[in-house]
Formats: C-alpha cells, structure tokens, sequence
C-alpha cells in the first residue's frame, strides 16, 4: 500500500469487510491474520484520502497477496468524492504548520509539516475522483 507523493506509509487503516484488522507500517505493508474462507471485502484508508478496495476470495488456510494499491489524496472532507469543498477547506488551513495551536494533520497532504500551495495542488489534480478506487498501482474509480 503506497500514498500519493508521499515516502512513509504508516497508520493507513485496513479493513476487512468494514472492521477495521490492521494498521500498515512506514513501508506500506500489512498482515491480517484469520480472516474466513469465504468473500471479503478489504479497505485501505487514512483521513485525506479515497478509499481503495478489493474483492477477495480466501480459501481455507491460503495466503492471499493483494499486491500493491496507491491511495489518492485529497478527500480532506471525507465524502468518497474529490470536489470544490476539498478545495475550500485545503486553502482555509494554507500556511497552518504542525505546532500551530490551529494545524489539522490530514490537510497536510503531502505530509511535510505544513499546509502548503503543494497540498491545494493535489487537491486540484484529483478533482473529479471518485472513491473508493479499485486496488491497484494506478487506481481507477
Ligand atoms: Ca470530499
């Protein structure tokens, strides 16, 4: 699992048919243990982004690789759409930088301490998508 422009890909929720089972570490990876043979729907997802999915089958006692999916950034209200409020409310925090009393993390899209002109960019370069996206290294809605 890997994030839009950014390097370290920790504490990205993973669910399992809406539970969530796992937290990836900086390196994207993940581990759910004791799922169900059976059909299953996994999520990855952390505040900013669009939903990504899968539809898995697990068989009884296999492993199963997701390979890799890329979350896209700039879902900062949370609404599985990109639009014109995601805009609004990136450019209300420009210039707002982790210490401030008023900073809010998930603005921060690109993760380098500060709602900068680069965070409202990503924002404009995702307008229009939609969640959650298919699992995969170039998501599709
Ligand atoms: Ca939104």
């Amino acid at each position: 699992m890997r994030i839009q422009r950014r390097t370290a890909w920790a504490d990205t929720a993973i669910s399992v048919d809406g539970v969530v089972r796992a937290v990836t570490g900086q390196d994207g990876l993940f581990v759910v243990l004791g799922a169900s043979a059976g059909e299953h729907v996994v999520e990855a997802w952390q505040p900013g982004t669009l939903r990504s999915r899968a539809v898995i089958v697990v068989a009884n006692g296999r492993v199963v690789d997701l390979s890799e999916t890329l979350l896209l950034l700039g879902d900062v209200y949370p609404n599985g759409r990109i639009d014109v409020v995601d805009y609004l409310i990136g450019s209300a925090a420009l210039g707002r930088c982790q210490g401030d009393d008023d900073f809010q993390g998930w603005l921060d899209l690109t993760a380098n301490g500060c709602v900068g002109p680069e965070d409202i960019q990503v924002i404009v370069d995702n307008m229009g998508r939609t969640g959650p996206t298919r699992w995969s290294p170039v998501p599709s809605p």
